[in-house]
């Protein structure tokens, strides 16, 4: 048996280990990137650190996400990832130039090459034939120092797309009907590899659609081969000099495999609170809407918009909708100008959003309570589009454009039998003026770091035992947004110390206050959750800002693969129940002491827990790698690291 694609480039980037799924291995990868919210983390540990070992390597931070301006913080943020960008030799893409995975797409991807990013979309990337995986900020600083990445060798699904999409259906529609497929399996530390005819029936964009919301899943990454098609948009983007025919092994081994005829695909919808809840638009159409936003990082390509575009020409949007529309990357905004697109857009009455993640992370354009809007972006947690109870639906381009003509929900297919196509562009219009490219001297920079920037604490060494306070006991599926939100708080991303005083807020707004008196009265906190604890974006904050108010350990059925190394990152010990059902034996307020907690990690699977007042103990699995139990004993990755 011949490895799969994805495993053969994990082999060629491999340093330790084997490639066998389940294992751990160590990489090198060829690029890495950050974005400004996780980036002014990166670089303060980095400050701890050392400065970054690049040797050869392409790395880049991208502003994107806090740049909406109120308050002098985003500037001070920008100002301190510039400097530190420069000292570090580092490029810089400034705002406006474009969020972060679109932009790498266009400009800097590689088939075949390995991308590690601290931002869960980056395999946003698997779409040109690269494998971009998402990593936690520690980790990316850590790698930025030049030592090796580690990760559990996903096993990986093949996934076979035959046929072709029909007129009004998107490729947004495909992955959300591959999530609704997929969405009750355990799918931590796996991959998803498409293959079969049908791939050559999407461009690059398209696939790019597709593996950004693989991290819906939870998925490690999702990739797609690099064919003609791969070697036509790089050619539209002056690059076709990188090209690198990829292919699947026809005789390659897979753990699993789906098949799906694109033919088949109807338009779809993620119905709130969350991207799993897929239905088919005609199910639920009629809804009646609020909001329509189009862009992000999932929908903001120029295709995307000039198909919105199409729709809207000679037409005026539904009286009682709000519509905005944000091209991903300034690449697009200036083809959209360039072709005419841009006045169809607005002449129909959308209002225009910058090139930033903007309403996606309720940057902007947040609804009124009670509001139903309609995105093309790919989360509809509570909360993110920054209003609680505002109810976020996630559709295609075509769907949200023909919801933003009637003024409900609706299936582009009322909108007639031949879809209009855009423009094909052979080769966009390039300019790289807002990427500050680092010069090789750098004596003469200073970072400048504004008061607003203030970074985790050092806990020292793991105790043999630990005493704590359940602080909080949580359902099935709290991402983490709902730990740490992002809205009106995003600003205070940099702060850990102030940014913590928000913990939880959507669930509990209690939260914070009660853990600082459990924290003030010589316990650790302890935090009990369901399944997929910590789904959703790489935030390490989710794990920062808890510790910060004293949370040392964590119980859950499951958790999602970034924030649980996230956890193990910052020195919190993440446990799992081996038996689902005593998971309701623990309640909030509960007194629980680790006993042996120290040596239960070094020398056995299992850890016990008890509770000598309601007198039960517990059995919890780790199952922690060798190095991931010595970063834990260390009191986190950068004292491991540096020690
Ligand atoms: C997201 O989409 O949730 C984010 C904001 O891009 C995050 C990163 C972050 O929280 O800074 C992600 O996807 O990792
Ligand atoms: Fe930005 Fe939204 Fe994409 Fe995250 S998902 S990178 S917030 S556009």
């Amino acid at each position: 048996m011949s490895l799969c694609a994805i495993h053969r480039i994990l082999d060629e980037h491999l340093v330790h280990g084997r490639v066998v799924a389940g294992g751990q291995i160590g990489v090198r990868a060829d690029q890495m990137m950050t974005q400004d919210a996780v980036g002014t983390m990166v670089f303060l540990h980095l400050e701890k650190l050392g400065p970054p070992r690049l040797a050869g390597k392409f790395a880049i931070c991208y502003v994107d996400h806090n740049t909406l301006g109120v308050g002098p913080q985003n500037a001070q943020d920008h100002r301190f990832l510039e400097t530190s960008c420069a000292k570090g030799r580092i490029h810089f893409s400034k705002a406006g130039n474009g969020i972060g995975h679109q932009v790498h797409l266009e400009r800097y991807g590689v088939p075949g090459e390995l991308l590690l990013g601290a931002d869960s979309h980056v395999p946003t990337l698997g779409g040109l034939g690269m494998l971009a995986i998402g990593t936690g900020g520690m980790e990316l600083a850590v790698a930025l120092r030049g030592v090796p990445h580690y990760l559990v060798c996903p096993s990986v699904t093949k996934v076979v797309l035959t046929g072709k999409l029909r007129p009004w259906c998107a490729a947004k529609d495909v992955i959300l009907d591959i999530i609704g497929r997929l969405r009750d399996r355990q799918l931590i530390d796996t991959a998803l590899e498409y293959t079969g005819s049908g791939v050559g029936n999407l461009s690059v964009p398209q696939r790019a659609v597709i593996a950004n919301m693989g991290a819906e899943l939870g998925v490690t990454t999702s990739w797609f081969p690099s064919d003609e098609n791969t070697k036509s948009y790089l050619a539209s983007q002056g690059r076709a000099r990188i090209y690198r025919k990829i292919s699947s092994h026809p005789k390659a081994d897979y753990a699993d495999e789906i098949q799906l005829h694109l033919s088949k695909v109807v338009p779809m919808v993620a119905l709130p609170p969350s991207p799993h809840n897929t239905v088919p638009v005609e199910e639920v159409a009629g809804i009646e809407v609020d909001q329509v936003a189009v862009g992000s990082c999932t929908n903001g390509f120029y295709d995307d918009l000039a198909r919105v575009a199409l729709v809207l020409r000679r037409k005026s949007i539904h009286p009682t909708i709000n519509m905005v529309v944000a091209p991903a990357t300034h690449q697009v905004m200036r083809t959209l100008m360039e072709f005419g697109y841009l006045k169809d857009i607005l002449e129909a009455g959308a209002r225009l959003g910058e090139s930033t993640c903007g309403f996606c992370i309720g940057q902007g354009h947040t609804p009124a309570a009670g509001w139903k809007s309609v995105r093309t972006s790919n989360r509809n947690f509570e909360g993110r589009c920054g209003t609680k109870n505002a109810s976020v639906y996630l559709v295609s381009p075509q769907t949200a454009a023909a919801t933003a003509v009637y003024g409900v929900l609706t299936d582009p297919r009322k909108l007639g039998k031949r879809e209009p196509s855009p423009k094909i562009i052979q080769r966009f219009t390039i300019n790289d003026g807002l990427v500050v490219v680092p010069l090789k001297q750098t004596k003469n920079v200073t970072v400048q770091r504004g008061s607003n920037l203030v970074g985790p604490p050092s806990i020292g060494p793991l105790p043999q035992q630990l005493k704590g306070e359940v602080v909080l006991v949580l359902r099935d599926h709290v991402s983490t947004d709902h730990i740490l939100p992002a809205g009106r708080w995003l600003k205070h991303r940099s702060d850990v110390i102030e940014y913590a005083k928000h913990t939880f807020n959507v669930l509990d707004p209690d939260f914070a206050r009660r853990a600082k008196r459990v924290k003030d009265r010589g316990l650790c906190g302890i935090i009990v959750a369901g399944v997929a604890y910590g789904e959703g974006s790489s935030r390490e904050h989710a794990a920062l800002c808890p510790l910060v108010l004293g949370v040392r350990v964590v119980l859950a059925k499951s958790i999602e693969r970034i924030h649980r190394s996230n956890l193990v990152n910052a020195g919190i010990v993440p446990l799992t129940f081996i038996n689902p059902k005593d998971y309701g034996l623990i309640r909030p307020g509960d007194e629980l002491e680790l006993p042996w907690l120290a040596d239960e990690l070094a020398k056995s699977d299992l850890v016990t827990v008890r509770n000598k007042e309601r007198n039960y103990e517990i059995k919890f699995g780790h199952g922690l790698k060798p190095r991931q139990i010595k970063i834990i004993l260390a009191g986190g990755l950068l004292e491991y690291v540096s020690g």
